[in-house]
């Protein structure tokens, strides 16, 4: 009998493909821990010009601080706040 759980772990497998193909768009800016980091552009699914809560899953480490980055706390992240907080990130 085949869990579900098979379906989940291939959209997590398409989710991480899809921020790994975004790597040519990205800067030249990288973590502490040697990962890229990538552009807000490339984050920007709609191009709306900022960056839901889905949009920042891509990028774990910004998920993980989008509370705290969303410092206007409109739920989004404009790429204001975005460079802020990759700023932070980087420094660690
Ligand atoms: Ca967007
Ligand atoms: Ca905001």
């Amino acid at each position: 009998m085949n869990a579900p759980i098979g379906s989940a772990f291939a959209l997590a497998t398409l989710a991480a493909l899809a921020a790994g193909c975004s790597a040519k768009d990205q800067a030249n800016e990288s973590l502490a821990s040697g990962k890229a980091v990538p552009t807000f552009r490339s984050l920007d699914a709609d191009v709306d010009g900022s960056l839901t809560p889905t949009e920042a899953a891509k990028f774990m480490e910004l998920a993980a601080v989008f509370p705290q980055a969303d410092k206007d706390r409109d739920g989004l992240l404009s790429s204001a706040e975005y460079e802020d907080a990759v700023e932070d990130l980087i420094k660690g």
